[in-house]
């Protein structure tokens, strides 16, 4: 039987373990998305711009705030020990072994923290990785040595057809034109080494493997805009060259671009066809690197700041 001293404390504790629970219902009953931009996103990136990575963030910050709560109610719950029990005078206090249901508490409550976790990620992680039957859009990601090319492709698998095709060069940065709304399925295949496909936005990258192995996965964009992409595995002396640019537009204008390619229209042209004149027609995100490695080319000290890092890096450009 338990002392009635011992009841104002279990009081105390439900309420606080209540007063958590408030907390917590407060918060999700805010916006994910809100409480993300009112703390820098927590440390994570950017929300994205396509449905998969919006849930990843969603996750990612329903995660800290959950943790919030936890480490909040257990901060509490430590400096109220420290308080409540602190030193009174030379009396050793009673001197106890251990409390059966504390011991379950806490073992049963990390577990069942560590099981919600891995629920939710589990299901978001089903969901960013999940295939649709018939994607709005199929394009193949060939990357090689140290380049890209993107074919459009008029289904899915291998045994596909190209139907239009973008293809980068030491010069010209490629675009990957998608339009968004539609559920793309990248298919990957590299003619040399491993490669790494990565737009940073998309919050996602596969490798892109040699051989028969051909990576997958869907992305359905939801901001149009223009973003850079990168080759993100260590693939050679070039590595820092493989970039491109990702050009989401709306899907009509996706369409007419598409219909431009297919008539025999180079990217850039296709790229004016829908609106993007000028200098708008090439990648705005980035620029080719200067390929020609000589010392000069790399380093040109200036007579204003000579042997500056500033000056050297920019030369490097
Ligand atoms: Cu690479």
């Amino acid at each position: 039987m338990k002392s009635s001293a011992a009841r104002p404390r279990a009081v105390r504790l439900a309420g606080l373990t209540f007063a958590g629970a408030a907390v917590l219902a407060v918060l999700t009953g805010c916006s994910v998305e809100g409480v993300g931009k009112a703390f820098g996103n927590f440390g994570w990136p950017s929300r994205g711009i396509s449905i998969q990575a919006h849930r990843m963030y969603d996750l990612w910050i329903a995660a800290v705030i959950a943790a919030l709560v936890v480490g909040i109610f257990v901060w509490g719950l430590i400096f109220w020990c420290v308080i409540r029990y602190r030193k009174r005078g030379d009396e050793l206090p009673a001197q106890t072994r251990f409390n059966m249901p504390m011991e379950i508490l806490y073992t049963v409550t990390p577990v069942l923290v560590v099981c919600v976790l891995f629920f939710y990620t589990a299901i978001v992680q089903t969901d960013v990785d999940k295939l649709k039957r018939n994607p709005g859009q199929v394009v193949e990601i060939v990357a090689f040595k140290w380049n890209w090319q993107f074919n459009y492709r008029d289904g899915v698998g291998a045994q596909a057809h190209t139907v239009a095709s973008t293809l980068g060069s030491s010069d010209v940065i490629p675009l990957l034109v998608l339009p968004t709304g539609k559920k793309i399925r990248f298919e990957e295949t590299s003619r040399d080494v491993v490669h790494s496909f990565w737009v940073p936005e998309l919050l996602f990258k596969r490798d892109v493997f040699p051989g028969s192995i051909r990576n997958q996965f869907e992305v359905t964009l939801d901001r149009e805009g223009r973003y850079v992409g990168r080759c993100a595995e260590l693939c050679g002396t070039y590595h820092a060259f493989m970039q491109f640019e990702l050009v989401a537009v709306s899907p009509d204008k996706f369409d007419q671009f598409l219909a431009a390619k297919r008539n025999g229209a180079s990217t850039q042209d296709a790229m004016a066809a829908i609106g993007f004149t000028g200098a708008q027609s090439a990648a705005v995100t980035t620029q080719p690197f200067n390929t020609r490695r000589q010392g000069h080319s790399w380093y040109q000290p200036t007579s204003a700041a000579s042997g500056s890092l500033a000056s050297g890096s920019a030369a490097g450009k």
